[in-house]
């Protein structure tokens, strides 16, 4: 090739990468993950954002930041993406954002067409400091309590999960758990103060605290695998995990509680599955368990 044409083609590439960066600075695209849809438990991913099928313009206030008068959202309405998801019946959903806060919403809110999750305003993408990337919306006459404008929207679970699993993978060797497999490891009984997410939750029964728990001690999950002096990651299927040295963990007797008042845990309460540490009982744990004392929507425990 002559230096010419290379000249020539390099600019033409930087132009069009140019473009391609004003494009995503200008047209937003989200995706939240939908679990439970019609495929079994597995999670189906779902593109939010101007540009998609469905997409709804709309002019509106945000009662959590207030810009002095109304902004132009964009967004895909909740009920649209669950269906598109595959979920048909469903008494109500679990909004999850990326920070863990939760909201539930009857599937009587969730299908009037104004509840929304917006990616856009004013025709930009909307930024972290306003909810972003993806926050749910409601109609202003709906008269909703400004803490069910879940923001940083990262998975919505339907109902409770049907069948729910937690993976344990120790030394490359992995192993699924339902909830009769837990039942299976001989767990305990405990009348405990068991923490769940920050959020709203529309008609869900209050947890009445203490409560009975169903849990199988971390130790029980790793019978017959030398596990000492190594690190365990939690994986949480919305939000971040966390990695710890396991010595603490087995010794202080954290749990993976899985039943409350002998009930599959709501995931609006954190479940199905979740990590409590008792914080108080244990000295050790102060520095390394979370700070609500619970890993909550644990996915997968590995060692490695
Ligand atoms: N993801 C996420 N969404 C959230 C919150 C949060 O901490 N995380 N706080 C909620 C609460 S309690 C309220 S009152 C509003 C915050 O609105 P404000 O800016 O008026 O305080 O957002 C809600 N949505
Ligand atoms: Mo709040």
């Amino acid at each position: 090739m002559r230096s010419g044409t290379l000249r020539l083609c390099v600019f033409a590439w930087l132009l069009l990468c140019h473009a391609a960066l004003l494009s995503a600075e200008t047209s937003s695209a989200g995706r939240v993950k939908v679990m439970g849809g019609k495929k079994g438990h597995g999670t189906v991913s779902v593109a939010v954002g101007a540009t998609v099928p469905g997409a709804v313009t709309f002019s509106s206030g945000d009662p959590n930041f207030d810009s002095g008068g109304p902004s132009s959202f964009t967004g895909v309405p909740l009920g649209r993406i669950l269906n598109q998801a595959g979920v048909t019946d469903m008494a109500g959903v679990t909004l999850i954002g990326h920070d863990q806060y939760t909201v539930y919403l009857p599937a009587e809110v969730v299908s009037k067409p104004g509840v929304i999750i917006v990616s856009d305003q004013d025709g930009k993408p909307l930024s972290r400091y306003l909810g972003g990337p993806l926050k749910l919306l409601f109609p202003p006459g709906m008269g909703m309590h400004q803490s069910a404008y879940c923001w940083y929207v990262d998975t919505l679970v339907p109902d409770y999960l049907d069948n729910p699993e937690v993976k344990v993978s120790v030394n490359g060797k992995t192993k699924t758990y339902t909830l009769s497999g837990l039942d299976a490891l001989l767990p305990e009984h405990r009348t405990l103060y068991l923490s769940i997410p920050l959020g709203y939750r529309w008609d869900l029964p209050k947890l009445n605290q203490p409560c009975r728990v169903t849990a199988v001690p971390l130790a029980a999950l790793f019978d017959g695998e030398d596990v000492t002096g190594r690190e365990l990651t939690l994986t949480p299927f919305a939000g971040k995990s966390i990695t710890l040295p396991v010595a603490p963990l087995l010794s202080c007797d954290v749990m993976l509680v899985y039943r409350i008042n002998d009930q599959p845990i709501h995931p609006a309460l954190g479940g199905p599955f979740s990590v409590y540490f008792p914080v108080m009982s244990c000295g050790e744990l102060q520095r390394v368990a979370p700070e609500t004392a619970s890993l909550f929507f644990l996915h997968e425990i590995s060692v490695d």
